[in-house]
């Protein structure tokens, strides 16, 4: 099983760290993003929309990391990770949006226009950031995961902009049950860790 991957990607990292946690084997294929080989053939073939993560397994083919975390669950992760039951589903589902909504519009923006350069909106990054983070704040406040009271894909997919949202100048400083969450997630075993996290 491949995954077309960049180290300094926090989409791609979501998919090594619950792979790594799970204990599933994916062999890294580091794409050159900056060369724009993931526009070209043979990565544009496998995915029409020009985007890393990518991840092939036999016939099937897969973009997007949230989807991905749900497909490597459910096949290879057990019940543990993605459940079975409709409620339980539903609240896992609740988090890979937020990962994939005010995440990726909050700190991953962010760092997106420090680290490189991107030409979005800083103030509204910044914005949705802190209106992010102080739900999650609160959310973490009561409880030690974001679901079902134990390590699911919902931690992986939320966790790695916001580890390295410093490096769009999103801090954690005012939200201490963020981070108290993010050491719970650094000592799971088989954590690893990416670029830009200590
Ligand atoms: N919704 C996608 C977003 C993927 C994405 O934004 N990938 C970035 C790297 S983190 C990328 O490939 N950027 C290069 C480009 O869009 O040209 C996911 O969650 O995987």
């Amino acid at each position: 099983m491949k995954l077309y991957d960049l180290d300094v990607s926090g989409n791609c990292y979501k998919v090594r760290l619950f792979a790594a946690l799970a204990g599933i084997n994916l062999e890294l294929e580091s794409v050159d993003v900056a060369a724009g080989e993931h526009k070209r053939s043979p990565l544009i073939d496998l995915n029409h929309w020009g985007q890393v993560p990518v991840l092939s397994d036999g016939e099937v083919v897969l973009r997007d990391s949230q989807a991905i975390l749900v497909y490597l669950a459910r096949q290879y992760g057990g019940n543990q990770w993605w459940p079975d039951g409709a409620a339980q589903q539903g609240e896992v589902m609740q988090w890979l949006s937020t990962a994939a909504n005010e995440i990726h519009s909050g700190p991953n923006a962010a760092r997106l226009i420090d680290k490189f350069g991107a030409s979005l909106n800083k103030e509204r990054a910044l914005e949705v950031s802190t209106q992010v983070l102080s739900l999650i704040e609160q959310h973490l406040g009561k409880h030690k995961w974001l679901a079902l009271g134990r390590p699911t894909i919902a931690d992986c997919a939320v966790y790695p902009y916001i580890a390295v949202g410093w490096e769009g100048g999103v801090t954690l400083e005012q939200y201490p049950a963020i981070e108290a969450w993010v050491e719970r997630i650094k000592a799971l075993p088989g954590y690893i860790s990416m670029p830009g996290i200590d």
